[in-house]
């Protein structure tokens, strides 16, 4: 069978009275199978000897039948008797290089772990797979020494991802239909390590129809497996295939008109970054004016930092001029979930025509994405997303609205509905000054207008250069705090553009 191993649904026995009733296992074992179990473990802390390998050979039978390998817990000697796939051991089982001494090379042996340096110990001593767990407290197994928890789980994988390590995983302690999506995409570590599957005792062995139990469990783990792939699945960190330096060249060249409907407050920074990048900024809240300005060939910026009636109505004539002439138009929902006049002025936005660009932080986001998404994942909206859902949430909007969706934050993920790129760039004096959240909305504008063969590279390497920027202004001497930090900044923007224009692309090794 080799050791590529389906560990997506991981199915342990249980022969207890508590458990398996009046009910054959093997039976049990039969329809969980058929109904997609992808992995097998004969558990059973009380047969003997003689009766453990009768048992074990009769389930080898119905594994091997489908094509499922089967594993034996602690009983290192009942697996090489049975001559199944190997054995399972915990931390006060046989140890790892007995088992392995017994089993040979080529026998699966997994090892429990309940912490980062046991798991790493495992990994070290040449485990195939961990059984990562308690995740929640669970009747079948009382004695557990530690409750993880989904962050618990994800910290031993950032760990083991981190030391080099690419041993397949699963969780394991309470695991049932209602918490299988969600610990399977909290577990998600932010450079995108995953559980490759879960591991259940009760949600199978006790259900009426377990075929019916574990088909309903797969179909869930498979649908998380997948969009985890899709969005991991991309360019990671600094990744170059999105990054386009003509962005940064041909803004300065063709100087495209970024017009701002913004608040008072961001015009002043806003003008100057457009000018730095080399983009020509018009600041025009009057909707009347936009059928013109769009003819023009620049962009639209609309952002909702201050909301007034007037405005609202203003902002979707110019979004409806802009659309009409073809141009693009990035949405900033400035402070989208704060109120109740807030979150009605982001929906008439949306359904004012198309936005090209909806930039914003986590909480702009996710409410412009709807409180939908918030109930789907089981997330209390006060709670941060991590890595995963965040990347999930700006592919899943971009899809829905057939755009480019920036969440910016510590890290800034950018997606185009199918790709999410991470960008690690900034510095935190940018939050220190006004109007440079809203300025990079202004930045992306001209890039967009500037270079339509790809929006994402677009927005990506506006982000970059930007961002770069900052990071190159706060290292300056002369640059002592927020106010020192602003004339730097425009410099570092200029100065970049420049760079590019004669082609240094320096700056582009801090991406
Ligand atoms: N091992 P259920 S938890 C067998 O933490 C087992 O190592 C655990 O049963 C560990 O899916 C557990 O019914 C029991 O909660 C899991
Ligand atoms: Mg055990």
């Amino acid at each position: 069978m080799g050791k590529t191993i389906d560990y997506s649904l991981y199915l342990v026995t249980d022969s207890t009275p508590e458990i398996l009733g009046s009910r054959d296992l093997v039976q049990v074992v039969e329809d969980a199978v058929a109904g997609g179990v992808t992995c097998v473990q004969l558990r059973d802390k009380t047969s003997t000897t003689d009766d453990l390998i009768a048992i074990g050979k009769r389930l080898h039978e119905v594994t091997k039948r489908a094509g499922v390998p089967l594993l034996i817990n602690d009983r290192v000697d009942v697996a090489a008797a049975v001559q199944c796939e190997g054995a399972h051991v915990g931390q006060d089982d046989t140890d790892l290089a007995e088992a392995r001494k017994i089993l040979g090379p080529d026998a699966i042996i997994g090892v429990s772990a309940g912490t980062v340096e046991e798991a790493l110990r495992a990994c070290e001593g040449g485990a195939d797979y961990l059984g990562i767990g308690t995740v929640y407290a669970t009747q079948t197994k009382k004695n557990s020494k530690v409750i993880l928890g989904p962050s618990g789980v994800r910290e031993i994988l950032a760990a083991i991802a981190e030391h080099g390590y690419s041993i397949p995983t699963v969780c394991i302690g309470g695991i049932n239909q209602s918490n299988v999506q969600l610990t399977l995409e909290q577990t998600v570590t932010p450079s995108g390590r995953r559980l490759d599957g879960v591991a259940v005792v009760s949600v199978i062995m006790v259900a009426p129809e377990p075929a019916r139990a574990s088909s309903d469990l797969l179909t869930v783990i498979r649908e998380v497996a997948r969009k985890t792939t899709a969005a991991f699945g991309t360019p990671k960190i600094g990744a170059t295939s999105y990054v386009a330096p003509d962005v940064v060249k041909r803004v300065c060249e063709l100087k495209p008109i970024s017009h701002n409907m913004t608040n008072l407050v961001v015009q002043n920074i806003a003008a100057n970054v457009a000018l730095a990048i080399g983009a020509s900024p018009i600041m025009s809240s009057y909707g009347e004016e936009a059928s013109d300005l769009a003819k023009l060939g620049g962009a639209l910026v609309i952002n909702m930092g201050t909301v007034t009636p007037e405005g609202l109505a203003n902002h979707q004539k110019a979004i409806k001029a802009y659309n009409e002439a073809g141009r693009p138009v990035v949405y900033d929902p400035v402070g989208a979930g704060a109120t109740a006049i807030r979150r009605a002025a982001v929906k008439t936005i949306i359904s004012a025509g198309t936005l090209d660009v909806i930039k914003g932080n986590e909480g702009e986001i996710r409410t412009v994405f709807g409180s939908d998404q918030t109930q789907q994942r089981g997330v209390d909206s006060s709670s941060t997303l991590n890595g995963a859902q965040k990347a999930y949430l700006v592919r899943d909007l971009a899809a829905r609205e057939g755009n480019i969706v920036v969440m910016t934050g510590e890290t800034d993920y950018v997606s185009d509905g199918t790709s999410v790129v991470r960008i690690h760039n900034g510095h935190k004096l940018l939050g220190e000054v006004t109007g440079t959240g809203c300025s990079l909305g202004t930045a992306i504008s001209a890039a967009v207008a500037a270079y339509p063969e790809s929006r994402l590279s677009a927005v990506v390497t506006a982000m970059l250069h930007y961002e770069i920027a900052a990071e190159m202004a706060a290292e300056r001497p002369d640059v002592q705090g927020p106010g020192t930090f602003v004339p730097a900044f425009l410099d570092e923007l200029y100065k970049i553009r420049e760079a590019t224009a004669g082609g240094d692309l320096a700056w582009l090794g801090r991406a």
